[in-house]
């Protein structure tokens, strides 16, 4: 490899190296993802892993509602009780929403004993 080569090479990973920390510093608020439809399943996820426990405070909720048929709600302690989507609705919701403590359940409205789970919140 020439030097020149090698000086690109150097400077490019420096490059990357600051894009790197920039991406990597806290936004703030959380990225939760959701998706109900096209088939009969819903997921919930963060950074691309389904969500099982959380740490209580505020959460981006960005849910693609991809079937007319189905929607996305979310149940929790205290009568917390929030529809993201309602049938028939398609399309993208972004919601922030503050959870506490509690045992939370997301659901399809239409199709609530096969389409569900669960999540904690401590
Ligand atoms: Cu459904």
């Amino acid at each position: 490899m020439s030097r020149a080569i090698l000086a690109v090479t150097a400077a490019t990973a420096v490059a990357l190296a600051i894009v790197g920390a920039a991406l990597s510093r806290p936004t703030g608020t959380p990225t939760l993802s959701g998706t109900d439809g096209p088939g009969f399943t819903i997921t919930l996820k963060h950074s691309g892993t389904l969500v099982k426990t959380l740490k209580a405070g505020s959460y981006k909720f960005v849910i693609s509602d991809k079937s007319a048929i189905h929607a996305f709600s979310l149940d929790g302690p205290h009568g917390f009780a929030k529809d993201f989507t309602k049938i028939p609705f398609v399309g993208k919701k972004t919601l922030v929403v503050t959870l506490k403590a509690g045992k939370y359940k997301y659901y399809c409205p239409n199709h609530e004993s096969t389409m569900f789970a669960h999540f904690t919140v401590k």
